[in-house]
């Protein structure tokens, strides 16, 4: 943190320092607040200029990590630092190149005067966070904006690019080249013409009727958030700003927020790898080709060329490679249609896909991504040929989902250079990427992949092979309780409408019928061989051995009437597990959606906890990070593992226990770690492994 204190022309220059995103952290605030306090002493100074450093933001607002402890409301506060800045006797610029969000747009609508440069963002995210504005957001900005401009960007969440915050009147101008130059310029212009200090408005908005909350966006946070913007057109700046200050207050401490705040940096946590030497280098990438012109092939393109890569797309089979392309040019069109993208832009991301049919034309690519047949002795044909025909220093990826990574690099001999980067379907949409690394995976391929990650936007998240990796190992114990709930005398609709009102996107039984009853029929007969102590109910297989696909084939575990893709329950289904119910003796009884919804998470916190036992996930807000962004975890409810910490860890053990006590001991007996660390009064989300 510099102090850096400099007049340039009677202009005093502040720097926010806080590297990487100038977050305003208590000693920020008052490194802040000092400099300013010396400027208005200072005789030289005509006018004061707030600037972020590393050109990437000016500020992305309160230092999150510091919510959970006194620094975050340590003086001076956020509010009253920009009271202090509202108060000045000189005039000040908050002069925003880069991101300037939440307390950091707060704090630049604190100042008198507002530039950009053309590169940057403003916005108040705090929704995502379970907040509200808490520095005077919610009151400044609808004065200075207007009420449903403001109100939409605070319940959306969503920044504003420079163009169209000059065009709200968010800032008094957009300046290009030297931004720090032409702003001392713009200052200086400003100044000379006369103008000054420009009181903020505090008077009542004009009267504006705030469009009803949707039943989706109707949160907490959104509810609050509704209560200030609408105090902001009824009651006295003041009244609504101790509002605002109180429902901050409130909103701060509750679950949901810890929670979302937990699974933001949980997410950035992800990307950064334990034990991992200092000063490792990521490599150029520059060259990507997918191998494979499947629906995940074609998926996987489109990311790089979402991104701006350049990629080529193999298929040896012509036809395939057609079709691969003919799905993208349909996804983009259907993408203009919808509004989300420019013609030019459909039209320059399909230019970026390049098809080819031979090998030899990608052997210059720095990373390949196989999604070819999920079969061994096909990955070994392609690894073969990639490792024969791709420059010494590619690396080779895998998108297996269930392959050992270790057999893969088997194949080559750059084992170093060799990974699984599993990508979700739909690869455009998901965020989640499991990065799957192999026993002889270099740390700088996987800094590498990391970086890759956050550069496709997706949430990058380690694993060490093993089967299942993360995601898929803990979503089968978790389908598999589904499966035995069923047979003990829940319907597949309870069980799926019980996760779904406790928060999840859709019930496991669905999800099995979206993904095909046939790809987790295979699955299972492979996983009773490898884990026979484990029981599935035969239910389940009954339905594909009836022929029944899921979705795609218009029943499975519920009938699709009439091609709907939205679920009915079936007689014949009903009928299907009440005669597998007889044949094995099994008398139903009925579950409470709390008892279904506690088996099933337990079943996700236990195989969690084995992944870190056994050293397949790093961390545990990796675990939560893959659940958040791979299979509809709710989002409120922060991870697996951090609803279990909430929820409380002896609690947990106890539930164990009892589990095992009525069914599988080892399933269902307490991870020797969950013991350790309930005894040490440590959390499971928290934890960290060993690394290396
Ligand atoms: N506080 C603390 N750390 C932060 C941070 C923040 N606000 N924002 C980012 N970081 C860290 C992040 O954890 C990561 O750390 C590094 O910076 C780079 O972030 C009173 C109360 C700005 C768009 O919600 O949206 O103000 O991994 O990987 O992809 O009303 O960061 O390097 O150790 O995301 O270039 C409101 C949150 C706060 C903005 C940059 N502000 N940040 O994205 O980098 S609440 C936000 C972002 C508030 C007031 C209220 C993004 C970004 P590490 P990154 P990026």
């Amino acid at each position: 943190m510099t102090n850096m204190y400099e007049v340039r022309a009677g202009i005093a220059l502040l720097t926010l320092d806080n590297p990487p995103v100038n977050a305003l952290s208590h000693a920020l605030r008052r490194s802040l607040a000092e400099r300013l306090a010396r400027c208005l002493a200072d005789p030289s100074v005509r006018g004061i200029m707030l600037l972020g450093t590393g050109g990437r933001a000016f500020s992305a607002g309160a230092d999150i990590s510091e919510f959970d402890s006194p620094a975050s409301q340590a003086d001076p506060s956020l509010s009253s630092l920009i009271q202090r800045i509202k108060n000045s006797s000189l005039p000040v610029l908050a002069a925003i190149d880069g991101h300037a969000l939440g307390g950091g747009l707060e704090l630049a609508l604190g100042c008198h005067w507002r530039v950009a440069s053309g590169k940057s963002r403003l916005g108040l995210p705090e929704i995502h966070l379970g907040l509200i504005p808490g520095a005077g957001g919610t009151q400044r900005l609808p004065r200075l904006i207007g009420v449903k401009p403001a109100y939409e960007m605070m319940l959306s969440g969503r920044p504003v690019d420079a163009e169209r915050a000059l065009a709200l009147g968010l800032v008094d101008g957009v300046l290009e080249g030297d931004f720090r130059e032409q702003a001392i310029h713009w200052f200086l212009a400003l100044l000379d013409s006369g103008r000054g200090v420009r009181p903020s408005r505090e008077q009542p908005v004009a009267e504006d009727a705030l469009p009803p909350l949707s039943d989706r966006t109707s949160t907490h946070a959104a509810q609050a958030l509704r209560r200030c913007v609408e105090a902001s057109i009824h009651q006295p700046f003041d009244v609504a700003l101790q509002l605002e200050r109180e429902t901050f207050a409130t909103l701060e401490q509750s679950a949901q927020s810890a929670a979302l705040r937990h699974g933001f940096f949980a997410e950035r946590r992800a990307s950064h790898l334990l034990g991992l030497e200092a000063g490792t280098r990521p490599l150029p990438l520059r060259q990507i080709a997918v191998v494979g012109a499947g629906t995940m092939g074609s998926g996987i393109a489109m990311c790089f060329a979402n991104a701006g890569f350049a990629v080529s797309l193999l298929d040896v089979n012509p036809d395939s490679l057609a079709r691969g392309l003919s799905t993208i040019r349909q996804t983009y069109e259907d993408q203009v249609r919808k509004g989300r993208l420019s013609v030019e832009a459909a039209e320059g991301r399909v230019r970026q896909i390049e098809p080819h049919s031979g090998f030899e034309a990608i052997a210059d690519a720095d990373l390949v991504i196989e999604a070819v047949f999920e079969e061994l002795a096909v990955k070994q044909t392609v690894f073969e040929t990639l490792d024969r025909v791709m420059k010494p220093s590619a690396l080779l990826a895998s998108n297996t989902s269930t392959l050992d990574i270790d057999s893969i690099a088997g194949f080559t001999q750059r084992p170093g250079q060799v990974l699984g980067l599993h990508f979700f379907s739909p690869a455009p949409v998901m965020r989640l990427l499991e990065i799957v690394r192999g026993r002889a995976t270099r740390d700088d391929v996987l800094v590498t992949v990391l970086d890759l990650a956050k550069t496709l936007g997706k949430v990058g998240v380690v694993a060490r092979s093993g089967d299942g990796f993360i995601g898929n190992r803990m979503w089968h114990q978790y389908l598999r309780q589904a499966s035995l709930l069923v047979e003990e005398g829940a319907s597949p609709m309870q069980v799926d409408r019980a996760l779904q009102d406790w928060g999840f996107a859709m019930g496991p039984l669905r999800v099995a019928d979206l993904a095909g009853l046939d790809v987790g029929y295979s699955i299972r007969q492979r996983q009773y061989r490898d884990y026979p102590h484990q029981r599935w109910s035969g239910w389940l297989d009954r339905i594909s051995e009836a022929g029944r696909l899921g979705l795609k084939g218009g029943q499975g575990i519920y009938a699709y009437p009439e091609g709907s893709r939205q679920p009915a329950e079936d007689p014949v289904i009903q009928a299907l597990i009440d005669e597998f119910r007889r044949e094995h003796g099994v008398v139903a009884r009925s579950f409470s959606d709390e008892e279904i919804v506690s088996r099933c998470l337990d079943a996700l916190s236990v195989e969690g906890i084995r992944l870190l036992e056994e050293g397949i996930a790093q961390r545990g807000s990796d675990v939560d990070a893959v659940f958040l962004n791979g299979y509809g975890f709710p989002r409120a409810q922060g991870g697996p593992l951090f609803q279990a910490d909430q929820a409380g860890l002896p609690a947990l053990i106890s539930r164990l226990k009892l589990r095992a006590a009525e069914s599988e001991v080892p399933f269902w007996t307490p991870p020797r770690l969950l013991c350790n660390l309930a005894q040490r009064g440590d959390s499971l989300s928290a934890y960290e492994g060993e690394g290396r």
